[in-house]
């Protein structure tokens, strides 16, 4: 495996993804961000009908799925926005060092888990209504409103949009796609209208599901 990005043109890649999917367009946002845009062929696919290439790079039939030329598949979000931050200098996602790096990286997480919780209320929406988990709903339910509610109120500019933010307003334009019934907008305001500022950088407006 060669991994050392740190000489010559990043590398051919091929980006899975299917185009509803918010930890693809993670990955997605990051590329275009990062201008590397140039150097991914994007594959569209549908993770839930087992596609035979899909399975070649990812076993578990999920996107996204990074298959870099001479590395090989990578697979999580938060892994190939890390990974394509090692290929290119330009737009950094993460800084450098702690405690900036912890910070980026923990606001990263609680905005990924925002997105398992309401990725995990479609797939239970999904379901045969007979078949569906009331107490599952509410526990899924409280923890988007939680998870909004406290990013509300100790989200503090952080100077630059890196890898917390990018995954933030992917979860949050994922909620509004998906659950509009939420009032999350009205309650904070301030966070809908950071949402529709981000919206308009061409990575969001592209990326569109
Ligand atoms: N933790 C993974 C989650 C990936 C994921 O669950 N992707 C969904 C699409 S939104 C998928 O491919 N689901 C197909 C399946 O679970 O079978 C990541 O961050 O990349």
């Amino acid at each position: 495996m060669n991994g050392d990005f740190s000489k010559g043109a990043p590398p051919a890649m091929r980006l899975f993804y299917n185009a509803t999917s918010p930890y693809a367009r993670i990955a997605r946002v990051a590329i275009l961000e990062k201008g590397l845009q140039g150097r991914v062929e994007l594959v569209e696919t549908d993770p839930w009908s087992n596609p035979p290439e899909l399975l070649e790079v990812n076993p578990l039939s999920k996107v996204p799925v990074l298959d870099i030329e001479g590395v090989g598949p990578l697979t999580e979000s938060s892994v190939i926005a890390q990974v394509l931050d090692l290929l290119s200098p330009s737009f950094p996602l993460l800084p450098a060092a702690a405690p900036a790096r912890i910070d980026t990286l923990t606001r990263a997480a609680l905005a990924q888990g925002l997105i398992d919780a309401a990725f995990g209320l479609v797939l239970e929406g999904r379901r045969p209504e007979e078949r569906r988990w009331a107490d599952w709903t509410g526990r899924l339910t409280g923890a988007v409103t939680r998870a909004i509610a406290r990013v509300a109120e100790r989200r503090a500019p952080s100077g630059r949009f890196d890898l917390g933010d990018i995954t933030l307003a992917v979860a949050l334009s994922y909620c509004r796609f998906r659950h509009p019934g939420l009032h999350w907008p009205d309650d904070h305001p301030g966070l809908a209208a950071w949402l529709d500022r981000v919206e308009r950088r061409p990575s969001f407006v592209s990326t569109q599901p």
